[in-house]
């Protein structure tokens, strides 16, 4: 790791543990969230934001766009992971520098050094939107975690546990806050809420959520 991994750290955040293996890093990317909304631009220029179908014929509500080697896709076939956005047939953006720089960091600041995710899913709510409770288990590794990261407009974000039906803890989240998730919380359902209207000095009337995975 090298020193100027750290300038996009936030020096000012805090630390909170939800529960074993989540761990909630409150502004920890507060202190980049303009070079990341400027990435998300530039991904979502190469790869655009597209409202993807479930296998069960519904379409999302998030719009969603992928960079790395590795992208999240759903279609009436399923889910699954592709190298290549189905939209354009051209490989999915490299993941920006910022992008990894600062799932790296949050990683090792949550204590799972050495992460090296190969798949970030972008997903951009507008007011209305929401996702219901799922799993993600479409990765090949789940001893690697998955570090989220929420930019723009506020809204609660619901984590139950291994079953559908175990209920779900409501924890706000607002700009800048990161979610490290790993070992057993790795496998929990969990959601949003509906996105209420609002207007966030960067991001405008949306929320951008990102994840990253290893998940080749
Ligand atoms: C807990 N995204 O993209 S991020 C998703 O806010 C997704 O856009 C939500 O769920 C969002 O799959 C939630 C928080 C999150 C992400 C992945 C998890 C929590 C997680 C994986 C396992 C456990
Ligand atoms: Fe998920």
């Amino acid at each position: 790791m090298t020193l100027d991994l750290f300038d996009n750290a936030q020096p000012e955040y805090s630390q909170e543990v939800l529960e074993e293996g989540a761990i909630l890093l409150r502004g920890f990317a507060r202190a980049s969230a303009q070079t990341l909304v400027a990435a998300i631009e530039s991904v979502s220029g190469q790869a655009a934001f597209r409202y993807m179908e479930t296998p069960g014929g519904h379409t999302m509500s998030a719009a969603m766009t992928c960079c790395g080697e590795l992208g999240w896709v759903t279609d009436r076939r399923g889910y699954r992971y592709t190298q290549n956005d189905p939209e354009t047939g051209a490989p999915w953006p490299e993941m920006p520098r910022v992008f990894r720089e600062l799932a790296v960091m949050a990683a090792e600041a949550a204590g799972f050094p050495g992460f090296a995710p190969d798949a970030c899913l972008i997903n951009r709510y507008r007011p209305g939107a929401k996702m219901g409770l799922h799993q993600d288990r479409d990765e090949r590794d789940f001893s690697q975690p998955i570090v989220s990261v929420s930019l723009g407009l506020p809204l609660v974000f619901q984590f139950g546990g291994p079953r559908r039906s175990d209920r779900p803890l409501r924890v706000p989240l607002s700009h800048g806050d990161v979610i490290v998730w790993g070992g057993p919380v790795r496998r929990h359902y969990h959601g949003v809420l509906t996105l209420r209207r609002g207007a966030h000095p960067l991001t405008g009337d949306c929320r951008y959520n990102l994840t990253f995975r290893k998940a080749g």
